[in-house]
Parts: structure tokens; sequence; C-alpha cells
């Protein structure tokens, strides 16, 4: 399995364009790449750092990139208004203010973020601060990134990104798990213990993750960080561009074990797109990467007991609500019964103050819906599944509703005023302009 190289994000230039890409196995890719990766380079810095990145755009149509998780001045956050041309190039220059985290970045442009994601633009950013240093986690060779997307190939082997009238309603799947870039890897493992920062990578793809032996994922950690103590799960519901830190502990296993790590199969009550005929559907089990134990010591690693200290929550008493329906009837994709205007601000809030928002789903379809700006705290979920989950707890950004779902969210932007984004992340919603301003004055 490649993992990308880790370079930091200060005096960075990042060239976006078409690359052919190596696999292992002999065989070339074209994908669209930052500074020819695929994935994308691991940007990686602690909380306090300044970032200094000049994007080049080389890839023939617009775009601009922006920091999912990170809270960043408005100018920094990738908003499509700020797009740039095939040809120019924009610069960041913002210090992080967010605590250590798996954060990721992608591109912004407004009706294109599918395709260039898709082709293969995205990579993580990692932020690290003295508290995660503190736990002794698994770190070198044992933390290791992950990114799982579903990709579709031609005959030739090649990514098609070619969505139909049905993929533009239930968001663009694929049949081909591609983990870091390459087809069902592989990864070689020592009998230790090891962190695996897991990103949903994919255009509309949900992943219900587990190990193919029973071996437990142990959570440390979700969008915005670690948390408070570690839970031992047997699987991890992870819709698109959400994040989950999770141990796995290799010790007690024998040399030459091969564990697969899969995406189990599950049924979207209410939903649409079970399969529809096709082998591609929303729901289907998928083998995503094997892990290969190697003969070794048993290591030393060891689970932690407690983790992170949270930042105190915003209080609840008082905090106005505020709703945001999301529903899809045939192609077109809305909040509020509108699509996406560029300047329109839908909905204004101070800097400092606390709200609740409601995200509401009036449609049979799952929609991960995503916060710029910032982090929220998930309160409950009515409808549906009725319940939070472990991998929703501590700092978020993107929460999943399925079909006629309604999760409450706590909200306060506490570091800059502007122009920020809330949308659907299943990227053909996206696309089609499930997405709203809105502005911390
Ligand atoms: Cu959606």
């Amino acid at each position: 399995m490649p993992v990308p190289e880790t370079i930091t994000p200060d005096g960075l230039t990042l060239t976006a364009r078409p690359t052919t890409v190596s696999l292992d196995d002999g065989s070339s890719l074209h994908a669209w790449t930052f500074r020819n990766s695929l994935p994308g380079p691991t940007l990686r810095a602690r909380s306090g750092d300044r970032v200094r990145v000049v994007l080049e755009n080389g890839l023939g149509e617009e775009t601009i990139v922006h920091w999912h998780g990170l809270d960043v001045p408005q100018l920094a956050d990738g908003h499509p208004r700020l797009a740039v041309e095939s040809g120019e190039s924009y610069a960041y220059d913002f210090s992080i203010r967010s605590r250590a985290g798996t954060y990721w970045y992608h591109p912004h442009p407004h009706g294109r973020t599918g395709p260039q994601a898709y082709m293969g633009l995205a990579g993580f950013f990692i932020v690290d601060d003295p508290e995660n240093d503190s736990l002794g986690l698994p770190s070198g060779a044992r933390e290791i990134p992950l990114v799982f997307q579903d990709k579709r190939l031609d005959g030739a082997g090649q990514l098609v990104y070619a969505p139909s009238g049905f993929d533009l309603m239930e968001g663009y799947l694929g049949n081909v798990p591609f983990v870091n870039g390459a087809p069902f890897p592989y990864q070689v493992v020592n009998r230790d213990l090891y962190r695996f920062r897991v990103l949903n990578g994919s255009n509309a793809r949900i992943f219900d993750l587990a190990l193919s032996d029973g071996s437990p994922l142990v959570l440390v950690g979700t969008d915005g960080g670690l948390l408070e103590s570690a839970r031992t799960l047997d699987s991890i519901f992870l819709g698109p561009a959400e994040r989950v830190d999770v141990l796995v502990d290799f010790s007690g296993k024998e040399p030459g074990d091969r564990i697969v790590l899969r995406s189990r199969e599950f049924q979207i009550s209410g939903g649409m797109g079970m399969g529809m005929g096709s082998s591609s559907g929303q729901g289907q089990a998928m083998d995503l990467m094997e892990f290969v134990v190697r003969d070794s010591e048993v290591g030393q690693g060891s689970m932690p007991v407690s983790l992170a200290s949270l930042p105190p929550a915003p209080p609840q008493a008082g905090a106005p609500v505020q709703e945001f329906r999301f529903s899809s009837h045939m192609m077109s994709h809305l909040i509020n019964g509108r699509s996406f205007g560029m300047e329109r601000v839908d909905h204004r809030l101070a800097l400092g103050d606390t709200e609740i928002w409601r995200f509401i789903n009036e449609s049979p379809m799952p929609h991960p819906v995503h916060m710029h700006a910032g982090q929220f705290r998930v309160l409950s979920r009515n409808g549906g599944r009725g319940q939070v989950f472990p991998w929703e707890a501590g700092l978020k950004d993107t929460v999943l509703l399925l079909p006629f779902e309604s999760v409450d969210v706590l909200v306060r932007f506490e570091e800059y005023r502007g122009l920020y984004l809330l949308h659907c992340h299943n990227l053909e919603h996206e696309d089609a302009g499930m997405m709203l301003n809105f502005e911390i004055v």
C-alpha cells in the first residue's frame, strides 16, 4: 500500500495538475494530483504553526483548495468565489488555531468538486499538539493514514467519471476499492499496536468498517481530534468526509496472518439505490485492503487508558434553533428549498454566539452534512437510527444523515468573522447546489 510523503505546509507550492502515476503492479494510472502524488502529500504541522501554501492551478479548469476541518480566515477557506483559472495561483497564509487532529484538503470550485476530488485531488492535513505528543500513541511507521475511496475503472484500468442521471441523484459510486490511491492494497504490519488515521474520501459511498477476523477497532478520535477516552468497537459507520482515528492491536496475531479491512453489507431503511440492479450500490459489501502480519517480535505498544481533554462545550440553555432542511427531488438537491447562490447569505450569526443547528433530511437518500469554520458537537438524532454513535463523539465537522433523520448539533464560532459554507458532502449533491453561505458577523 502506498503511503504519501509527509511534508511541512510552510513555504509550500501545491501544484494541481494531471499526472500519470505508477502503481506497484507496474501499471500506470492517469490521475489529477497535488505535487504528482496520489493521494496528495500529507501536510503535517503543529497547533500555532503558520501555513504558507501557494496553490498553482495546472488543471485546465478553475479550482481552489479547502482545508477541511480547520478554522481559517475566510480568504483562506477555499470558498468557490475565490476559485482561480487554469494557469493562475492562489496564496494561503494563516496560522493553525485548531487542536491536534486528522484534517484534510481537497478542491472546492462550484460544480466541479466531485470530478476533481474523484480524479485524485485530496490529501491529509495532520495537526499535532503537546497533548497528542504526551499520550505515547503509536507513531512513525506505526501511524498510518488510510484514505478509502471507491472508483470505476474502464477496460484499460483508467479512472472513469461519467455520472448518469441516476448517479447525479444518488452520488457517484464505484465498485473498485482504492486505499491511498491503490486498488485493494495490502499493508505488512508487525505484531504490535498501530494507529490508523482513517478518512472516507469517497464522493458518495458510506463504509461500515470492520476487520475480517473480528478484531476490534479501538476508536480514539473523530473529525476534530482525540476523544477523552477510547471506545472498543466491532465496526464504524463512516460517511463521506468523516474521519476516525483508530488503534488496531496486531500483537496477538500469528506471523503470516492475513486480515481484511472491509466494509460490511448494510441496508438503508427508507432509502433508495439499494443496488438498483448494479453491483456497486450503496450498502454493498466491499473488501478494502488487507493487513499481512510479519514474523516479528511482539511489540510493547499499549492501549491508552485516558486520552485528551475536550475544550468545554458551549452552554446549550437558551440557544436558538436554526433549521436546515435537506431535500432531493430527482437531480435537484436543495437546502431550505434553495440551490446555492454564490453571493447570497442564507444565515447570519454573531461571533461567539451559540446556536443549535437542526439538520433535517427530508429525502430518501443519505446526506453527509459538512460545516466550514470549525467544529460542532452532535447532540441528538431523531428518526431513523435515533441515536448518536461513538464515532460522532468529540468535535465534528461532518455528520451523516440517513433518510428522514434529523440531527441537532451545537455550534459556536470563536475565531473569525466572514463568509463560510454549509453543504452536503455527497459531492454530486454539493456540485448540484446543496450548499449555502452563512456569515459570521
Ligand atoms: Cu446530499
